[in-house]
């Protein structure tokens, strides 16, 4: 058998990079499918049957992001878009919360900088996440893109973010070999929304960069609220709260709060942590 790597995957069909370079199309086998779903990023073992090759067997996960569904992932670059969608810190700090609570590195990336003004208020949130400990970089058309380039180095890097944020067109203005279709050539072609449909990997460098579809909801329902409050990395601080099962609500003597309102733990995340921690008690309510 064959390891290999799954970098695309449209409905049952894979593409896969063997571990001497090449790539290959194959189906999942139905024992494979009935476990779970291969992934793109998941590694497997592929056998050839006749003329067709087959995953058998997807090893041991890093990690795994639901949306986008791939795995064994090093970071998780949120492109927001200054505007064209409007730019929003609730659903930046939403795509913090589930990419942290997945084992992932969050970095941030704002596009289209180009259609802003110097005195934007833009400019304070993202000082405001670059004092948080976040990597943040800028970018727009005509943007110098080195910085962004030398972050996917020898990394396993997914591009997530709302349809239209800018994600195809950020990969190509990198590589125009990618030529993926963006919003513009998509109006060409008369479609609408959500022009990439599927996820895959790209080479950049020595690393992979995931082109991902965008999306309109983000699922909390299932997250655990303890889980999700002790891997917001703002609230990496070296002291403890007086419980070791604080959520940093209500709770006595919680050093998180403290930190909030001395200025040392950003008010905003710390406001966007509290609504969603009150959609996920309303809905166990619901159980
Ligand atoms: N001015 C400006 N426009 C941009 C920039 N980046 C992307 N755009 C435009 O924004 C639109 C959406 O870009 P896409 O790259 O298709 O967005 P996407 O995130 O890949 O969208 P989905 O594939 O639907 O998730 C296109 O019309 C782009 O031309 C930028 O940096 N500056
Ligand atoms: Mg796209
Ligand atoms: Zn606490």
């Amino acid at each position: 058998m064959n390891k290999a790597m799954i970098i695309k995957n449209i409905s049952n069909q894979y593409d896969v990079l063997f571990e001497d370079g090449s790539i290959h199309s194959c189906i999942a086998m139905g024992k494979v499918r009935q476990d779970k779903k291969p992934l793109v990023g998941d590694h497997v073992l592929i056998e050839k049957f006749d003329s067709q090759y087959g995953i058998q067997k997807i090893l041991e996960r890093k990690n795994m992001l639901l949306r986008p569904a791939i795995a064994n992932v090093d970071q998780a670059l949120i492109v927001m878009s200054a505007r064209c969608p409007d730019f929003s810190c609730v659903l930046i700090d939403r795509l913090i919360f589930l990419i942290s609570l997945a084992g992932i590195e969050p970095v941030l990336c704002v596009t289209k900088m180009d259609l802003i003004q110097p005195d934007d208020p833009i400019y304070e949130a993202i000082s405001d996440y670059e004092k948080s400990g976040y990597r943040v970089y800028q970018t727009g058309t005509d943007f110098d893109e080195t910085k962004i380039i030398e972050c996917f180095e020898n990394k396993i890097t997914v591009l997530t973010g709302q349809s239209g944020a800018g994600k195809s067109s950020l990969l190509n203005r990198i590589n125009p070999d990618f030529e993926l279709n963006t919003q513009i050539t998509s109006k060409a072609l008369g479609r609408g929304k959500h022009t990439t449909r599927h996820c895959q990997l790209f080479p950049i460098g020595n690393g992979w960069v995931a082109d991902t579809p965008g999306f309109s909801s983000l699922d909390f329902s299932r997250v655990n609220l303890l889980e999700l409050a002790h891997s917001i990395p703002d609230f990496q601080v070296h002291e403890d709260c007086r419980f070791r099962d604080c959520v940093h609500l209500d709770e006595p003597n919680c050093v998180i709060k403290e930190y909030v309102e001395r200025g040392q733990i950003s008010q905003i995340r710390y406001q966007n942590y509290k609504d969603i921690a009150r959609m996920i008690k309303q809905n166990k309510k619901g159980y």
